[in-house]
């Protein structure tokens, strides 16, 4: 069995043009694995800790050279010498190093870039394709019921809240073709994506694209985005609620103060009032996910709403889990959604990811593989996604390469399933 020979820690710039972090590690077989790591901008406040430098004349405080430094330190002297398939032993040997609830020693950063680099350099050392290999690892290590399936996607066509400037409180309104394969969800997805792109352009708005690679218009409410991906869906000949279905990330979060409550299109609202105005775009616009559509610790709110959650409707914790067991587990305990939403980053470590998707599994809850909002060409979670069933998977629009990778890759898994 191959063993760690050298792991190297560098900076790379993510699809803002900020630092973050990079590993490479190799194995006594001459195996290589690389990672870099996605940050995001709607973070939940329970996520692990994204070490950052701190240094204001150095990118803006940004730099992640100490997250760095413990790859390449802590995290090296510990691991080298290790059998590399021993994926399990080798993310809780971090995770015990760096002793802290929310990895706040060593960096989730640093720790979740040698974790994924050392799943890469053991599969290339096992002769197979990453999600083969990671789905070997998670029917041996976590769950023996697991199926390779492609998962279906969420495209964000619209950007608003933390992602752009279009002055949108909804931060992603995401297109979910219907189609036979994932390849014609992605042609389903490009064909509407263009035909918005020409209603915007009519329209006189702005079709520059925000973060995610959505358009990003200065539009005056938040009703008028739906009513535009409805129309587009038609004028490129498909049909709302059967071909395609719409889904929305709220991100509420970000719209909510502990003084004020829920503000929305410059108005307070309460629970009530936002339960009912999620309730009549569900039933207008064949809403079929919604992930979350209040605040991360407004648990009252996410249970009054999944009490009364329309049949089929996928109802997912994002910031409310933070892709944590422990989070996991309180929501399944209290009902408050059916749907965990998977961003490797917000828990930093391989091994803690996939627990996070057994347990969802295991209790039911679909999942949802997920990008961040800053990004990089990494296409792990693709892999991940496939060989660990996830139902949906969501990483942007059609559009900005650091986006449509992901998408590309899982076209290339799929071909080769059905050779
Ligand atoms: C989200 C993500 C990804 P961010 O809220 O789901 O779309 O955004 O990475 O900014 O948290
Ligand atoms: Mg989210």
């Amino acid at each position: 069995m191959a063993t760690i020979s050298k792991i190297y820690g560098y900076e790379v710039l993510d699809s803002r043009g900020n630092p973050t972090t990079a590993a490479l590690v190799e194995l006594s077989d001459g195996s290589q694995g690389k990672a870099y790591v996605p940050s995001g901008a709607s973070t939940g406040i329970h996520e692990a800790v994204e070490m950052r430098d701190g240094e204001e004349g150095r990118y803006k405080g940004k730099g992640v050279l100490k997250a760095v430094s413990h790859i390449n330190g802590d995290l090296a002297d510990a691991l080298i010498g290790q059998e590399s398939l021993n994926q399990k032993e080798i993310d809780r040997m971090m995770i015990d190093l760096d002793g802290t609830e929310q990895k706040s020693r060593l960096g989730a950063n640093a720790i979740l870039a040698v974790s994924l680099a050392v799943a890469r350099a053991s599969a290339v050392s096992e002769g197979k394709d990453l999600y083969e290999y990671l789905y070997q690892v998670y029917q041996e290590d976590f769950f023996p019921e697991a199926t390779l399936r492609m998962p279906q996607p969420g495209f964000n066509v619209l950007n608003g809240g933390q992602h752009a400037d279009s002055g949108l409180d909804i931060q992603e309104f995401m297109l979910m073709p219907q189609q036979e394969t994932f390849a014609e969800s992605v042609r389903a997805g490009s064909e509407i994506y263009h035909t918005l792109k020409s209603i915007l352009s009519a329209e006189n708005y702005t079709v520059s694209v925000g973060d995610e690679g959505g358009f990003a218009p200065r539009l005056p409410h938040n009703e008028l985005a739906l009513e535009l991906l409805e129309r587009a869906i038609q004028e490129a000949g498909y049909q709302l609620g059967k071909d395609c279905f719409l889904a929305m990330d709220a991100a509420a979060s970000e719209f909510y103060t502990e003084s004020e409550g829920y503000r929305v299109e410059g108005q307070i609202r309460t629970s009530q009032e936002l339960v009912d105005m999620y309730y009549q775009w569900i039933e207008s616009y064949h809403i079929h996910l919604l992930e979350d559509p209040f605040s991360e610790d407004d648990f009252e709110s996410w249970n009054m709403f999944m009490d009364n959650a329309p049949e089929g409707m996928q109802i997912v914790g994002d910031d409310l889990l933070v892709t944590n067991v422990n989070r996991i587990h309180l929501a399944i305990n209290q009902g408050l959604c059916n749907a965990v939403l998977i961003k490797p980053n917000q828990i930093g470590s391989l091994s803690e990811t996939m627990q996070a998707i057994q347990l969802a599994h295991e209790n039911g809850l679909t999942t949802m593989m997920s990008h961040r909002s800053g990004d990089t060409n990494d296409t792990f979670i693709a892999d991940l996604a496939v060989a660990t069933g996830c139902q949906y998977i969501k990483s942007g629009a059609l559009a900005r390469s650091e986006r449509v990778s992901k998408y590309n890759r899982l076209m290339e898994i799929e071909a080769r399933l059905n050779q």
